[in-house]
């Protein structure tokens, strides 16, 4: 691949190399940390590399993350559901001794900022250096967690609780042109009405937008998500087991809503539904249907 690191630009040490999607354009980066050995020589922060035409490696500038300082492990996931990827790293400050976890929010096309209130991960105090840091969905909600391992400091989980309504999985168009999918209108807070769309359907169509408990399990012994290519589906999948199903109307433009009202119940903060739609298309595939992202609604108040 032509990438090598650590031989033209001084005596550089990088940790944690994590790939993921930073600019959107479809290509993963790679994104990893940097010791900073010398702030005057080789400063450390997070960095990204970037393939461009004929294969050739260049570093992303201007991305808004830390250049400074150490950063020993790094985690690339979209904490919020917004569809953009964000950064976790694991800093260990030199000159302060402070060692902690930063959260940034990718806000588009490879830039970042620093995550309001730090996600509530701790900034500084951890008692050592974050040598592991690494994303996944621990408590299956379909929002990555965090857990990272600290050296002489055993691992530490951190579950994410963000509320709101996010996307999981992928979509499916057949021979359609464009892939439909789900985005939710506003935040999701008790007593207040959420609006559900429908973007990038066919034009005049009907969406069945299920609702449903669980994004693991149809019953039965069927697991989700279902994959549909052997029911003539190819490429789509079911995410949701829906208890309740909806119609809702498409418009020329293949755009449809439908408002949630979310009772003013105290008890409701933090509950979960998940939803997919479904749309009938007779000539997109011999199933005659395609399909959305899942997606996952999270009351907050
Ligand atoms: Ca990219
Ligand atoms: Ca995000
Ligand atoms: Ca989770």
């Amino acid at each position: 691949m032509g990438l090598r690191f650590g031989t033209s630009n001084g005596p550089s040490t990088y940790w944690g190399v994590v790939t993921g999607d930073a600019d959107g354009d479809g290509k993963e980066e790679l994104i990893f940390g940097c010791w900073q050995l010398d702030i005057k020589t080789v400063a450390g922060g997070v960095r990204i590399w970037k393939q461009g035409p004929g294969g050739k490696w260049t570093e992303m500038t201007g991305t808004g993350l830390p250049v400074n300082p150490t950063v020993c492990d790094v985690a690339a996931a979209d904490f919020d559901g917004d569809g953009i990827l964000d950064i976790a790293c694991g800093v260990s400050n030199n000159t302060t001794g402070n060692k902690g976890i930063l959260l940034y929010k990718g806000t588009g096309k490879g830039k970042f900022t620093a995550w309001s209130a730090n996600g509530g991960l701790p900034a500084a105090g951890l008692p050592r250096y974050v040598e592991g840091l690494e994303a996944g969905d621990f408590d299956g909600d379909g929002r990555p967690d965090l857990a990272a391992a600290v050296f002489g400091g055993g691992v530490i989980a951190f579950r994410n609780t963000s509320t709101g309504f996010h996307v999981f999985g992928k979509g499916c168009s057949g021979s359609l042109a464009r892939v439909p999918r789900l985005a939710g209108g506003g935040p999701v807070k008790i007593g207040l009405p959420f609006t559900l769309k429908i973007l990038d359907g066919p034009a005049g169509g009907t969406c069945l937008v299920g609702f449903g408990r669980s994004r693991s399990t149809l019953g039965a012994g069927l697991w989700l998500p279902l994959d549909l290519a052997p029911l003539g589906g190819p490429g789509c999948r079911l995410y949701v087991a829906p208890l309740v199903l909806k119609g809702v109307p498409l418009n020329p433009s293949g755009t449809g809503s439908m408002v949630l009202p979310v009772p003013n119940l105290p008890v409701l903060y933090r509950a979960v539904l998940y939803v997919q739609g479904l749309i009938p298309a007779k000539s997109a595939n011999p199933l005659g249907l395609v399909t959305t992202s899942g997606g996952g609604i999270r009351v907050g108040k």
